[in-house]
C-alpha cells in the first residue's frame, strides 16, 4: 500500500496544499491503491517540503518524483495525447505550478488579513502564545524569497493582470472540453484544477480570490476535476 505525506485539509480543500491534492489526484488517477498520512510538519520528509510519497524502503519527495513514480510503474496520465497536446501538456503544468502557485502563495503569506488566518490554521499545533513569535521569521523568509524572485514586488493590481492571460488561457482549452485535453483528465488537470481551487479557497476576499470565484467556467471545471479525482 502507498501511503501518501500531506498536510491535513484546510478550507474546504483535501489539504492546504495543492501540490499536495495534485499528488492525491495522480494516485487516484493511477488506480493504485493509497491512503494517506497527515502531517502538518514537511521539516523530516524529503526536500523539506510536502507532498511526499512512502512506498516500502524509499519515501519519494516533490510531487514531480512522486509523478515520475507512478508513470515508472505502470500510470499512464496522457493515454492518447499526441505528441504536440503533451507538450502544451507540459506547458500548463508549469504555468500552474511555477506561476499561478506564487500568487497563491502571496496571496496566503502576503496579505495581513490572510495571514492571521493561514497562521492559526497551518501552524495551529503550535500553542497560541508561541505562534506568533515562532512563524514570524518563517513569514519573513517566504516573503524575502518571493521578493528575490520577483512576483513579491507588484502590487495586487499587477499581480491579477499577471494571472489573466494564464487564466485565460485555461479558458481557451475549455471551450474545447470539459478537460484540458479532452473528454478524459489527464495530468494537466491534476496539476491546474488544484491550484485554481487553492486560489479560490484562500480565507479571504483578496483580487485573485474574487477574480477566481467569479468565474464560472473555472468553478465548474475545478468541480469538475474534484468529482473525476477526488
Ligand atoms: N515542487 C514541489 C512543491 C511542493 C511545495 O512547495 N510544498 C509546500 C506547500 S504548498 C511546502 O511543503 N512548503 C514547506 C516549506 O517550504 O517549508 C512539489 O511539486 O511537490
Amino acid at each position: 500500500m502507498l501511503t501518501l505525506i500531506t498536510y491535513p485539509p484546510a478550507f474546504d480543500q483535501l489539504s492546504a496544499s495543492p501540490f499536495c491534492v495534485k499528488a492525491m489526484y495522480l494516485l487516484n488517477l493511477s488506480g493504485m491503491s493509497w491512503q494517506r498520512d497527515d502531517t502538518p510538519d514537511p521539516r523530516n520528509w524529503p526536500k523539506g517540503k510536502l507532498p511526499a510519497l512512502w512506498v516500502k524502503d524509499e519515501i519519494i519527495g516533490d510531487s514531480e518524483n512522486i509523478r515520475a513514480w507512478l508513470e515508472r510503474n505502470g500510470a499512464e496520465f496522457d493515454k492518447g495525447l499526441s505528441d504536440l497536446d503533451r507538450a502544451a501538456s507540459r506547458a500548463f503544468i508549469r504555468m500552474a505550478e511555477e506561476h499561478l502557485y506564487f500568487h497563491i502563495l502571496l496571496d496566503r503569506w502576503g496579505d495581513d488579513r490572510v495571514w492571521s488566518i493561514v497562521r492559526d490554521t497551518y501552524f495551529a499545533a503550535i500553542p497560541t502564545l508561541l505562534r506568533k513569535i515562532i512563524t514570524r521569521p518563517m513569514r519573513r523568509a517566504v516573503l524575502h524569497g518571493m521578493h528575490s524572485q520577483g512576483l513579491g514586488r507588484l502590487t495586487e493590481a499587477e499581480r491579477l493582470d499577471r494571472v489573466e492571460p494564464d487564466l485565460q488561457a485555461i479558458t481557451d482549452r475549455l471551450w474545447q472540453g470539459p478537460f484540458l485535453f479532452g473528454n478524459q483528465p489527464t495530468a494537466a488537470d491534476a496539476s491546474v484544477a488544484p491550484m485554481l481551487a487553492a486560489m479560490a479557497a484562500t480565507p479571504c476576499d483578496t483580487a485573485l480570490s474574487m477574480r477566481m470565484r467569479s468565474d464560472e467556467i473555472l468553478t465548474n471545471y475545478v468541480q469538475r476535476v474534484a468529482e473525476a479525482l477526488g
